[in-house]
């Protein structure tokens, strides 16, 4: 079976997504995600430019030689965009040996390891009360888990709020606190960290005291702290009992979470901004982590986002799959099937895309009494909507960055 066609398709519904459309010549058709936020149309050229040209005539059977032949014949190895680029190839390969097959990906996995898949949402408010209420939102909704980010007095703006926190005050449309705006160059930020220090233990408090001990809750640093910092955000937090605390400090440096480790038993999520299993290999081999957070997006596809699970499985290390809005619904269905058919899932973000954006992905995964699935679809189970995707042209769209009081450029 041969690959006859490979497309880019890049379109902006509710925000910008790329995405790869393969062709074979007994007419099957894969999708795959290279959706990299702030940074989608370096993917787009690599993919163009350097590896479409490569596909066509190919072996659409060959999922582990293409990935190793994208792999080593580039020269240059890692990094953001290559990995996403050669995602997009695994995750559309894979999507056409299921169909071909007849078969939901999962089933070529190795078949379910569990029912459905714990999924957390995004809670967030500027005051307690908003968060209150956010977090009531998403328990209605049916989330088991539920991520806790709020404003901190004396920052103007921070991330992980959500424009605004509650359905109906976005009249309707799923709220999106999709972090990079359209149209604009990057918003410039404010940030410091201990007053976000200060803040965040009280705000866990109230929401304890709010909803009680046993409701799975999440935070996400997002880069900021130093690991000291990091260290003593999570035993401030250990009252509260989370079920991560997420990138709580720059992990290029993977020695620096051992100083976390040393002063916290909080459990400890990192690598969403990860692209290979060689950034994991210290931070797993030293069990400095308690979750893998990398989406099948942006490290190299099914094919070798699994190795990374089955590396971490040995330390008891669980999945924790990215999946905010710039991970696309087929990076989504792809962490589904990925999920489902793994020993050592640990739970799946799940933001929910926009209607315009559920317009263009036509989705076959399910959410229900908040567990996710992938649905028994053949293939990867998402289908895109050519025209509804040329109904929007892409928007350049940054995201922010964050700047401290003395005008130093800071981890956003
Ligand atoms: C965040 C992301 O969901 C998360 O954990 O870290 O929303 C992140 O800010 C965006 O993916 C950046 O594009
Ligand atoms: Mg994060």
């Amino acid at each position: 079976m041969i690959i006859e066609q490979a497309d880019v398709i890049v379109t902006s519904p509710n925000r910008n997504f790329v995405t790869l459309r393969l062709v074979t010549d007994e007419g099957h058709v894969g999708i795959g995600d290279a959706t990299l936020n702030g940074r989608e149309l370096a993917v787009v050229a690599y993919l163009r430019d350097h590896v479409v040209p490569l596909l066509i005539g190919r072996d659409a059977h060959r999922i582990e030689d293409t990935w190793q032949f994208l792999y080593r014949s580039a020269y240059w190895r890692r990094g953001p965009v290559t990995m996403a680029a050669v995602a997009a190839v695994d995750m559309a390969l894979w999507d056409i040996k299921g169909k071909e097959a007849g078969l939901p990906v999962y089933q070529l996995l190795g078949g379910a390891s569990r029912t459905g898949l714990l999924a957390y949402g995004h809670a967030s408010g500027k005051t307690n009360d908003e968060l209150f209420d956010s977090v009531r939102e998403h328990l209605e909704q049916g989330y088991r888990a539920i991520r806790i980010q709020a404003a901190v007095p004396g920052l103007k703006s921070i991330y992980g709020i959500a424009s605004n926190a509650t359905y109906e005050a976005n009249k309707g449309e799923r709220y999106d606190h999709e972090p990079a705006q359209r149209g604009g160059l990057p918003n410039e930020e404010d940030w410091d960290t201990r007053s976000y220090l200060r803040h965040i233990p009280t705000v866990f408090e109230a929401v304890r005291n709010e909803f009680g001990p046993e409701l799975p809750l999440l935070h996400d640093g997002h880069h900021r702290m130093t690991p000291i910092q990091a260290a003593q955000l999570g035993k401030s937090l250990e009252p509260y009992d989370l079920f991560w605390l997420e990138d709580c400090t720059p992990a290029e440096n993977q020695e620096a979470l051992r100083l976390v480790r040393q002063h916290t038993t909080t459990p400890l999520a990192i690598g969403e901004i990860f692209n290979t299993v060689w950034d994991y290999q210290q931070i797993v081999r030293e069990q400095l982590i308690d979750y893998v957070r990398s989406a099948v997006t942006h490290t190299g596809g099914i094919t070798h986002l699994k190795k990374v699970l089955d590396y971490a499985s040995q330390y008891q290390i669980k999945s924790g799959m990215h999946g905010p809005t710039d991970i696309s619904p087929v990076g989504m269905a792809a962490a589904m099937h990925l999920g489902l058919s793994i020993h050592n899932f640990g739970i799946q973000e799940y933001m929910q895309h926009g209607a315009k954006t559920d317009a263009v992905f036509e989705q076959s995964y399910t959410w229900k009494d908040g567990l996710l699935h992938p649905g028994d679809k053949p293939g990867l189970g998402v289908e895109l909507n050519v025209d509804e995707a040329g109904r929007y042209p892409y928007q350049r769209a940054y995201l922010p960055y964050n700047r401290l009081a003395d005008g130093t450029v800071h981890d956003w």
